[in-house]
């Protein structure tokens, strides 16, 4: 990789991304875009940065041009509980864009990564140490976009030769930017009420199981990957990767531990159950680990310390 577009780069991802790589290659390597949310200022004053929909083509094909761009991040999407708010709005954002950018990338013969996610799994799939290739037949749209994104990428890849890989997410866990609307941003919420002193009020029952991530660990995922030799890879799109499992009583236990009087109450929200509901309790991520030597260095412990550490530093 050497100069590299983010699209989404507002988002709890594409915040950190953004910096990850421009640590890595120099400011000026790295354009980053948004669309709606402004970007923070580290990321308008540490490089090139542009407002685009990635839902118009030749937005995203101006910018690849200009700066020679040979790899671009695909982060836009809608996540699963607004996407089940207006299913219309989920598939469109989530289609169209990717849609572009594989078009944009066979143009300009750049790489490609669009993230899939533990959404690409549904009800029939087995949940436990669910496989690499296995049933996927989900029951929300967001899950829907994320298989077909699977497919028409490693359609790409084989007819016409676009170099698009990609990995399914667990929920993701941050503290720079706040989930943009999934079923598991209960597990970013959880440490925000516990260093400000508040109750949290879980929507997801005790005994919900999700694969999980801290976000360096995600970064690093996406970084890895796409600099991995090609004739490694026997999988593209997308690859299980994962780096802890828990219910709500599990993180909750973990946090009190930082704080003894932290309280938790239940409220269910169905949505949110059901889909949790229809995705697995945990992955098996064999095959990213022997492709592309994929091994996270956070679990539940470590990361509870550190987003603690960062949280009170921000928050307090
Ligand atoms: P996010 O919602 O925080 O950010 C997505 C960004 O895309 C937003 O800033 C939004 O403004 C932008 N966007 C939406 N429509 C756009 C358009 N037409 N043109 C340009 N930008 C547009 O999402 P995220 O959490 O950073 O997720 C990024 C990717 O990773 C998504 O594909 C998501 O499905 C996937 N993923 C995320 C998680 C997670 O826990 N965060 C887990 C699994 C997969
Ligand atoms: C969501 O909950 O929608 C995302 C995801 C796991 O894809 N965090």
């Amino acid at each position: 990789m050497k100069n590299v577009l983010v699209i989404g780069a507002s988002g709890q991802i594409g915040s950190e991304l953004v910096l990850a790589l421009r640590n890595k290659l120099g400011g000026s390597h790295v354009v980053a875009t948004h669309l709606r949310t402004p970007l923070s200022a580290e990321i308008a004053e540490s490089g090139p940065s542009y407002k685009i929909d990635a839902s118009q083509a030749q937005e995203i094909a101006d910018v690849v041009k200009k700066h020679d761009i040979d790899l671009i991040y695909n982060l836009a999407a809608i996540l699963s509980a607004t996407a089940e708010a207006n299913p219309m709005l989920g598939w469109n954002v989530g289609m169209g864009t990717l849609l572009n950018c594989l078009e944009v990338a066979r143009e300009f013969n750049a790489a490609l990564f669009t993230p899939s996610s533990i959404g690409a799994f549904g009800p029939g799939t087995p949940p436990d140490n669910t496989p690499q290739d296995t049933i996927q037949r989900p029951k929300t749209i967001y899950g829907v976009t994320k298989v077909a994104g699977e497919l028409l990428s490693d359609y790409y890849f084989k007819r016409f030769g676009v170099d698009t890989r990609s990995v399914r997410y667990p929920g993701l866990i941050s503290n720079k930017t706040l989930p943009g609307g999934g079923t598991t941003d209960y597990a970013v919420e959880i440490y925000y009420a516990a260093v400000k002193g508040e109750k949290f009020v879980c929507p997801l029952k005790k005994g919900t199981f999700m694969d999980m991530m801290y976000m360096p660990d995600a970064i690093n995922a996406a970084i890895d990957l796409m600099e991995v030799s090609p004739d490694r890879l026997i999988h593209r799109n997308s690859f299980n990767v994962t780096a802890m499992s828990f219910d709500p009583e599990i993180i909750y236990t973990e946090i009190k531990k930082h704080y003894p009087n932290f309280m938790m109450e239940y409220e269910v929200h169905p949505l949110k159950q059901s889909i949790a509901d229809s995705w697995p309790n945990s992955m098996d991520d064999t095959c990213a680990r022997k492709e592309w030597g994929w091994n996270p260095k956070f679990d539940l412990k470590a990361m509870t310390e550190d987003m603690i550490k960062e949280l009170k530093k921000k928050l307090l």
